[in-house]
């Protein structure tokens, strides 16, 4: 039994939070390249008490999470009854589902991107498959995260076939779930490399270019993770930012990352706690922008050193330095101080012409009397504005 959480804690999730976790991110047993398991295999059905009784509202899953590969679908049926009961039972919602396309070894070279029109054609079907139970279950969002899309040896394929065929698998996918009339949309993970020596789309920007060259683009968005911006040494604040812009925001995986490092999905905020800030900032629209509506999905798993009490301990700490970060963006957006250093500095004669060309225009930017030294001689007061940043991310302010 998890210890509980103290009264009135006004960091403790509720489902309004709407946090979630993956199956195999509680689940996690410290498997690594280099060590055997130190934790032992938990039940979905387990994974969902406890993770109610840490405060989280949703749960997410992979395909064979829950339905181990293989399996019959009497087999299947069993599983996810059972699976439905601990839900309804603990309380808790399935918000995105999506499907395992590299843990078996057909998958070894790809699956949407293979060179064999048989592993496409088989991954097309699990997927259909996986898609069916992430419905069934509630799923409202299906992600696609392509760990096996890539290569080492480039001269396999032409990468503009891999694009090509990931293109029609997701086309596919999304007639047959207008086919079947299912209320779900498709999320784009990105990541550069691991398990694959590069991986195809292997950022955020790649996928919004993507998506916009699908049949259905309308129902495709991305699902960026926190570690894999990072490991390609990119601003994932900005990255969520350009999604957010262009309202493809549909879902998002937050956890932490040293750059330069394998994908290491720690805790969310144990590391770039000033970029776990800005991110919350931007996430929950504090300073003034659109809020992003979706779950706060944490693909993250425990250290390897943890047992099982560590596990519940890294889920809270999710959860809870979300809440915490919350307060301390409120806190900074609501500074008046911060408020002048951030305002926007507008120009009633010139902003006009700076949008919307015309030739009146143009000739009204030429006839403007603009100082270039005196504009480069003004202080921009950056140096104020982090650190009023800094000193409410440490609770100094307010005083
Ligand atoms: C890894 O970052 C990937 C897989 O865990 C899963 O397919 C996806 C959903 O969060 N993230
Ligand atoms: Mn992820
Ligand atoms: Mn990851």
């Amino acid at each position: 039994m998890l210890s509980p959480m103290t009264e009135n804690d006004r960091y403790a999730p509720t489902p309004e939070d709407q946090f979630s976790f993956g199956l195999w991110t509680v689940g996690n047993p410290g498997r690594d390249p280099f060590g055997e398991a130190v934790r032992p295999q938990l039940e979905p059905a387990e994974i969902v008490c406890k993770l109610a009784q840490c405060g989280a509202w949703g749960v997410n899953l992979h395909d064979n999470d829950l339905v181990p590969f293989g399996s019959s679908a009497a087999e299947r049926g069993r599983i996810v009854a059972a699976f439905k009961k601990s839900l309804r039972d603990a309380g808790m919602v399935v918000p995105m589902a999506t499907t395992n396309l590299f843990s078996h070894p057909v998958f070894k070279d790809g699956a949407y991107t293979s060179n064999d029109p048989k592993v496409r054609a088989f991954a097309l079907r699990k997927t259909m498959e996986g898609i069916d139970l992430g419905v069934e279950l509630g799923a409202r969002t299906y992600v696609f995260w392509g760990g096996r899309e890539g290569s080492e040896a480039d001269a396999c394929r032409d990468p503009r076939t891999a694009i090509s065929h990931m293109r029609d698998a997701i086309d596919f996918l999304c007639a047959y779930v207008k086919d079947q009339g299912y209320d779900i949309r498709f999320a784009l993970e990105a990541k550069p490399n691991e398990p694959r020596g590069d991986i195809y789309l292997p950022t955020t920007g790649h996928m919004l270019h993507f998506i916009s060259t699908l049949q259905h683009e309308e129902m495709v968005g991305v699902n960026p993770e926190v570690a894999h911006e990072t490991m390609a040494g990119l601003s994932f604040v900005h990255g969520v930012a350009q999604a957010m812009e262009a309202r493809k925001l549909f879902h998002i995986d937050l956890n932490a990352q040293r750059i330069g490092r394998y994908d290491q999905d720690l805790r969310f905020g144990s590391e770039d706690l000033k970029q776990a800030f800005l991110l919350v900032r931007l996430l929950e629209g504090t300073s003034g922008g659109q809020r992003y509506g979706g779950p706060r999905h944490f693909d993250a798993h425990a250290y390897r050193t943890e047992d099982q009490a560590g596990v519940w301990e890294f889920a809270r700490g999710c959860m809870r330095t979300y809440k915490i970060l919350v307060e301390r963006a409120l806190s900074f957006d609501s500074d008046p101080e911060v408020r002048d250093l951030v305002a926007e500095h507008n120009d009633a004669e010139i902003d006009p012409a700076l949008t919307g060309y015309s030739r009146e225009k143009a000739d009204r930017l030429r006839a403007l009397d603009l100082d270039a030294d005196a504009l480069g001689r003004r202080g921009c007061g950056y140096e104020r504005l982090d650190q009023l940043m800094i000193e409410h991310m440490l609770g100094v302010r307010p005083a």
